[in-house]
């Protein structure tokens, strides 16, 4: 089935928060964001700001008649600033003004009279000098100290990992319209209508019931919109309280850049033990987690790190801690992978630094380690699967050893264009990694005329989530596509609902739809006169079958009997993970309701002049369990897969000294484009069909495929070393044009990269 939004979205009329028609006497809303990243606001001038024609308001911290705290986790982030500043971008002040060029015109002309302080911008330097968000956490397992003994090679480096900016297409915006009694509707382009809402009742100190928060769709999240589009919902209700008028504020493509955090930049330490055969036997790491300025989700974020700190290898002695370092950028925040990505590549380093040292191809390591069923992840969680599934089949079907060859030929024949290699596994957990966030709601209505409308926590921002809810209610009741329509997200409908993050969300609200239909079909099915048990029944292409065979009951012949009976047509179905569990005390558990597993083969072709390079291709296996839809499968695998290759190679988040963003537009950011996407991926499917957790069998798809691109920069380094194999490569992400340069033709390091590794 093609996603049920193709049509609108290639004509141009899917709607966005941008999109909605402005009412009547709306107000439009600008921030003013502050220039230093750390310091004491003494005073703010804004006087001048006032007299621009069309300015109504500006509202500060003193006009909040709530809380003036929107932290989720930690209650350590205020909404606006009203003495402590913590990062550049910090909101001080709202402007609101009868249009968006007034607001904005307006924000120029405030001034704020700050005492600065220092600025951080390193974690380890933060993490020197206490400044953590929470306490260290780790995950154990074994004994690394008793391990070390045993090793026959044990090496040691440091990593340095940038963050991402998220680049959804649509901004971060909301537009807030007061209700009757003192209510508001607010659409948010969030991933979490619930978190909104709470974030808005705690603001504005007015119960939960009286807030609707209102999504129709995101032009993409990444997780950049899972608890960072609070802040904007929150101005934009604030303002539309206290003025009794709409107020719409959608931002701009460089302050939306320069004012939400990114994906957490991580500096880590490994050291790696392993025994003659290749077997490692001892791993132990210390991460240090670029937070910004207050929490944000970087606890969670935290977790899966070490969640995923031994990607899909087992590693019988792991010592991993972490720290979540509080520095002066904006909060860092969820971004496809939580983490994860982070603590894979860190792994990945460490086999690649051991193979260097022992002039063995990477593969050997990684393949002679990969997870296989029974055996332990540190985090207590036994693997339910075989990782060597996914890659084995990989080296078969796209014979490795014809890559290899052809490879070592075209080395041979060139002098300047090098090819690189790299094998990359990834093992990712699904389900929310706190575990009271998984469950889900479904409320299926059917009307009387036989169509079905429903509403779920899910918010579709581009991943298709909504056609797999149809598929589900569609399927499950025997009906029609046409016959089910998915209503927007509303928190008058569905409450209390986990934000669409996680990769869970089909699974989680496709399970509670399932419940309801299934509700729902009981009860329609034992309307009819037929008299039989309730197993001989079925629904398909809308006849209702007796063992098989056609009865004269259909879908409207039911529906029409069921609501003649008054018997009720509408159900809402709930849905909690079951088994997970986790204990953080002891940091061990079964957190994840199960494991997504894949394969890449990756190639890449790096012009030794220029330091330029292509991706030539990707080739995958990947684990979908039984994909509910193999082209949004698909579409979330090639995403996913140039978006991690962006992360590892080309994208490069820029603060300066003093923590202002400096690749603050697209001029500075350089993302992927059509040249930079691979010229070719192939994906190939591993079949799990013993997984009865997700929903129809099918695996969750959304953030797993990104963690492929961390290949990227492996084979990038392979090709290097092709040209030049004394070259000194650190450890450090991106790897953009310039440092391969660098690495291809420095004397004997790279200076620029010293400094950042200079505590070794
Ligand atoms: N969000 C969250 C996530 O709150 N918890 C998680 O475990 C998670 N994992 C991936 C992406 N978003
Ligand atoms: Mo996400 S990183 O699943 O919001």
């Amino acid at each position: 089935m093609k996603n049920i939004d193709s049509h609108t979205h290639v004509t141009g009329t899917s709607v966005y928060l941008d999109d909605l028609p402005i009412l009547q006497g709306t107000l439009f809303a600008a921030a003013y964001g502050s220039p230093v990243a750390h310091g004491i606001l003494r005073r703010l001038e804004i006087t001048e700001a006032l007299q621009i024609p069309g300015v109504v308001r500006i509202l500060t911290a003193k006009d909040i008649p709530g809380e003036n705290q929107i932290g989720g986790i930690i209650p350590d982030e205020p909404l606006f600033a009203d003495h402590h500043i913590h990062f550049a971008g910090m909101p001080l002040a709202l402007v609101v003004a009868q249009n968006r060029d007034a607001a904005r015109t307006a924000v120029k002309k405030i001034q704020a009279i700050i005492d600065p302080l220092e600025v951080i911008t390193n974690p380890r330097i933060a993490q020197a000098k206490g400044e953590l968000i929470m306490p260290a956490k780790s995950v154990i397992q074994g004994d690394t100290n008793a391990a070390w003994p045993q090793c026959t090679h044990i090496f040691e480096g440091a990593i340095d990992i940038n963050g991402q900016e998220h680049l959804y297409i649509e901004t971060q915006g909301a537009y807030a319209i007061p209700q009757e009694h003192g209510s508001l509707k607010v659409y948010s382009s969030t991933q979490g209508p619930t978190a909104v809402q709470r974030t808005i009742m705690r603001v504005l100190g007015i119960p939960m019931h009286r807030l609707e928060v209102v999504v129709t769709r995101l032009g993409g999240g990444f997780g950049g919109k899972e608890d960072q589009a609070n802040t904007w919902a929150a101005l934009c209700a604030l303002a539309a309280h206290l003025l009794k008028k709409p107020v719409k504020y959608a931002l701009h493509r460089m302050e939306d850049m320069a004012m939400t955090g990114k994906r957490h930049p991580y500096m880590a330490d490994f050291k790696i033990g392993l025994d003659a055969a290749l077997k490692i036997l001892a791993y132990e790491v210390t991460f240090f987690q670029n937070a910004g300025a207050s929490a944000d989700l970087s606890p969670a974020v935290l977790q899966r790190t070490l969640f995923h700190c031994t990607n899909a290898y087992f590693i019988p002695n792991v010592s991993a801690t972490a720290y979540s370092c509080r520095t002066n950028l904006p909060p860092n925040t969820a971004f496809r992978g939580f983490g994860g990505p982070q603590g894979m590549y860190v792994i990945e380093a460490a086999i690649a630094a051991a193979a260097a040292g022992l002039q063995v191809d990477k593969s050997l390591i990684q393949s002679a380690n990969l997870i296989r069923t029974g055996e332990a992840f540190p985090y207590g969680q036994i693997a339910e699967s075989e990782a060597s599934a996914c890659w084995d089949k990989a080296v078969a079907l796209y014979d490795l050893e014809n890559i290899r060859a052809a490879i070592n030929a075209f080395n041979a024949e060139h002098l300047l264009l090098k090819k690189g290699l790299a094998l990359m596994p990834i093992c990712f957990g699904i389900s929310f990694t706190n575990t009271l966030m998984n469950n889900a709601r479904s409320l299926v209505h059917i009307y009387s005329d036989g169509s079905v409308g429903i509403s779920t926590g899910a918010v579709e921002m581009g991943q298709g989530v909504n056609t797999k809810i149809l598929q589900v209610a569609a399927q499950t009741l025997g009906i029609s596509y046409d016959r089910v329509k998915i209503n927007a997200t509303s928190t008058y409908t569905v409450a209390n609902t986990s934000p669409s993050a996680a990769s869970a969300t089909a699974d989680l609200n496709g399970k509670a739809t399932w419940i309801a239909c299934n509700a729902l079909l009981e009860r329609l099915l034992a309307v009819t006169d037929l008299n039989v048990s309730r197993e001989r029944l079925s629904i398909q292409n809308e006849i209702v079958l007796l063992d098989g065979v056609a009865t004269d009951w259909n879908w409207l012949r039911l529906v029409n009997t069921a609501f003649v009976q008054r018997v009720s047509l509408s159900e809402n179905g709930h849905y909690a993970t079951p088994t997970i569990h986790y204990d953080s005390e002891t940091g061990k558990g079964h957190p994840f309701a199960y494991h997504v597993y894949g394969t890449a083969i990756i190639e890449v072709t790096v012009d030794c002049l220029r330091g330029t390079y292509e991706t030539d291709s990707v080739k995958v296996v990947h684990d979908f369990g039984v994909s509910m839809n193999p082209d949004i499968d698909r579409g979330q695998i090639e995403g996913g897969i140039v978006q991690g290759i962006g992360w590892m190679t080309l994208e490069e988040v820029i603060y300066n000294e003093q923590g202002k963003l400096l690749s603050n537009a697209l001029s500075t950011y350089k993302v992927p484009d059509i040249y930079a996407v691979p010229k070719e991926i192939l994906i190939d499917h591993l079949h799990t069909d013993n997984d009865n957790l997700a929903i129809f069998r099918s695996k969750a798809v959304g953030e797993p495929p990104l963690m492929y691109g961390i290949g990227a920069w492996f084979a990038l380094r392979d090709a290097i070393l092709a040209f030049r194999p004394d070259a000194v490569i650190p450890f450090v992400a991106p790897m953009t044009p310039e440092k391969v340069l660098m690495a291809l033709y420095s004397k004997q390091s790279v200076p620029a990269y010293e400094e950042k590794v200079s505590h070794l």
